[in-house]
């Protein structure tokens, strides 16, 4: 039996024409923001990444099938219906297998992405360490750690232990890109205690660096931190407190596994009225636009015969095959 994967007829050409493309996950849009903004920023978002010139490829598992690139109808489907299950590395075979739908999380849209030969990656925020319990660590991370992918994120969301996280990257040798910041941002906000090693200001660096780190023999991924725009930022005062007060409904609730992330991410949009909500919207929409931009940057200074040549490596996979 072999695995295939289901392009959308635009990435299908894209790849074809050596166009630059873009990944994107798919549990956000069933899991992490509410109806209708989940449509709305999917569709805006893949409107954002076409008018750069870069194809949007956005990942889920469909009726048991891995697709690459979606239709209007089916990311409307992925907003709307309540039978999609949050599928991350783990769930792909049990999905595949029951012919079940999944929208795909960092952790399972990487895996896939980079089997497709697709280099980059954009999302909202990367999942981590969880606080107070240490052993609630985000498969996100394990896949970085064994993936050859960049992934443009608002950093982690601070529901999460960031200290720790960031000891994780760093321990698995993930490099992690401050762009425009010497800090690791906290999604909601930009400003945190936690320094960064590296710094990049301008798209070329960030080309530059990552035909580098392509260059070499690396098999982990790259996180590319950018802050969320400032006129979007959730100040510290407003956002502690709400998290504390998340995680304790949390907690009380018995809520555990993957459910964690989402009911965290819901309560803290009640808590705030909103605020988080248009925050996470702007800051996804935000690493799209950087994702897109960069795609371009990396096609146009591609060297014949460089391996970081973002689809090449699906061309000389026979069949499309995954495994
Ligand atoms: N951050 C968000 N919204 C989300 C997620 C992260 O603002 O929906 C999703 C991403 O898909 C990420 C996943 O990969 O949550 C991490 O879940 P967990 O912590 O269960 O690994
Ligand atoms: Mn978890």
């Amino acid at each position: 039996m072999s695995i295939h994967f289901e392009y959308s007829p635009d990435v299908q050409q894209a790849i074809e024409n050596k166009q630059p493309i873009l990944a994107l996950e798919s549990t956000l849009i069933s899991h992490g923001l509410p109806y209708p903004e989940n449509l709305n920023t999917a569709l805006e978002v893949e409107e954002m990444v076409r008018r750069e010139g870069t194809t949007p490829a956005t990942i889920a598992i469909l009726e048991g099938k891995i697709k690459i690139g979606l239709s209007t109808k089916e990311l409307e489907y992925l907003a709307t219906y309540q039978t999609v299950n949050k599928v991350s590395v783990r769930d792909i075979p049990f999905i595949l297998s029951q012919s079940l739908n999944g929208a795909t999380t960092v952790a399972a849209t990487i895996f896939i992405a980079a089997q497709a030969g697709i280099s980059l990656m954009a999302t909202g925020g990367i999942g981590g360490v969880h606080r107070g319990n240490e052993l609630d660590i985000s498969a996100d991370l394990i896949e970085l750690a064994r993936t050859k992918i960049a992934v443009i994120c608002a950093g982690a969301k601070s529901i999460l232990d960031l200290p720790r996280t960031l000891e994780f990257l760093e321990t698995y040798s993930i490099p992690i890109i401050g762009y425009k910041t010497n800090v690791f941002p906290a999604f909601y906000t930009a400003l945190t205690p936690y320094p960064l090693a590296t710094r990049i200001n301008t798209m070329r660096e960030l080309g530059k660096f990552l035909h580098h780190y392509s260059e070499l023999p690396l098999s982990s991924g790259v996180v590319i931190a950018q802050p969320i725009p400032t006129e979007y930022e959730i100040p510290s005062d407003i956002i502690e407190p709400a998290i504390d007060r998340a995680l304790k409904q949390a907690s009380m609730q018995k809520i555990s596994g993957k459910a964690v992330t989402p009911f965290l991410l819901k309560e803290l949009t009640a808590i705030t009225n909103g605020k988080t909500l248009a925050a996470n919207v702007a800051l996804i929409k935000n690493n799209a636009l950087l994702g897109a931009q960069l795609a371009k940057e990396l096609h146009k200074t591609s060297q014949p015969g460089q391996r970081f040549k973002m689809v090449d490596d699906v061309l000389r996979r026979e069949d499309n095959q995954v495994l």
